[in-house]
């Protein structure tokens, strides 16, 4: 009898209670009128005399520890039911815990500010775009591979409207709408028929930009992102621009910037080139002009357009595009603050 007492009670130490049906069974299991205390106390007869005293604590002392463990559980239970209650009750103060800002949002807004700080506006536009705006306007050609559905995601019953592959269409939007001089950046949202990988995925975010005025020049294209890969990544950043091809601009390059990581010595960020490709660019393509309106013979223009996950990546050292939109909380509570 002595061992079964001292095992209820090591037992009873370690149990524990979610509800209050759960309580109340092991109440009765012990308690109850046909319970093991009871049962105990009915045995005590049997107990030879010399063992009587120390049976007798032995048995106190459960009943004690099952009485204990209830009222602990009962406060514990009740408590946390309180406390569910009162988190609906929206009249209480809010909570102190402050979110983390998207890394996509900080870098967008660093690169808003940079090109605000030299007097480019922000444009927005409708990320569902006819045809005229994604792709004819931007001199595409009708062969052009994004103009396919393995590439583009198309509206089924219409195939005049795509969501954009690019931001470029909002810019031929406020071409058609305003007059030089243009001076804007144009962030958003961009889709593409990717398969989702650690490099790619179907949907992406861009910061493209235009400056359309009289005698705008390559030079002051170079300059102004050789400010902005300064700004962005510091002061002591190089730039080198490739000769490449896009269908709206004329010359086009690609802009690399040393890598910020090695300083250009050579590291596994740049495959040890000591560069690094953040953004295409060039030259407003004249006929793109004319298609939206603006006079080609008097205006010229320099466009340019980059991946902020490219950016985000590159300044952060994040190696997987997945982490963006996976919203894993261990992933972005490693960013700045909210306020
Ligand atoms: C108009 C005229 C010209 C925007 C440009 C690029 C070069 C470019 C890519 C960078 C990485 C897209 O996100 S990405 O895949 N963009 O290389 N974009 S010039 O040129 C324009 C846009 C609009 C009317």
């Amino acid at each position: 009898m002595k061992e079964q007492v001292l095992s209820y009670i090591e037992t009873i130490k370690s149990v524990s209670f979610e509800k209050m049906d759960d309580l109340e069974t092991f109440r009765i299991q012990y308690l109850g009128k046909k319970g093991i205390i009871p049962a105990l106390f009915a045995d005590f007869k049997n107990v030879a005399a010399a063992d009587r005293k120390e049976m007798g604590v032995l048995l106190n002392d459960l009943k004690q520890a099952v009485t204990t463990k209830i009222d602990e559980a009962k406060d514990l239970i009740e408590n946390l039911i309180q406390h569910i209650d009162s988190s609906n009750d929206l009249s209480l103060p809010v909570s102190k815990e402050i979110g983390t800002r998207h890394p996509l949002s900080l870098v967008r807004n660093e690169i808003i500010e940079i090109f605000a700080r030299i007097g480019f506006t922000v444009e927005e536009g409708p990320e569902i775009e006819d045809d005229w705006h994604n792709f004819t306007a931007l001199n595409f050609p009708e062969e052009h591979p994004a103009r396919d559905m393995q590439d583009t995601f198309f509206i089924e019953k219409s195939p005049d409207i795509a969501l954009r592959t690019h931001t470029s269409s909002v810019q031929v939007r406020v071409m058609e709408n305003n007059q030089a001089p243009i001076r804007s950046i144009f962030p958003g949202r961009v889709f593409r028929n990717e398969a989702i990988s650690a490099r790619a995925h179907c949907i992406f975010h861009q910061v493209e930009g235009l400056y359309i005025d009289e005698n705008v020049s390559f030079a002051d294209l170079k300059q102004t992102l050789m400010y902005f890969a300064k700004e962005m990544f510091g002061e002591n950043t190089g730039i080198r621009l490739r000769p490449s091809y896009f269908p709206f601009t004329e010359p086009s390059a690609e802009m690399d910037i040393s890598c910020h990581i090695c300083g250009g010595k050579g590291c596994n960020i740049c495959k040890y080139t000591g560069w690094v490709e953040i953004l295409g660019c060039g030259m407003v393509d004249p006929n793109v002009l004319t298609n939206a309106g603006i006079d080609a013979e008097k205006y010229t223009g320099f466009a340019f357009g980059m991946g902020i996950e490219r950016i985000t990546m590159l300044k952060y050292q994040i190696k997987d595009l997945r982490l963006f939109f996976e919203n894993d909380l261990r992933f972005l509570q490693q960013f700045e603050s909210a306020i």
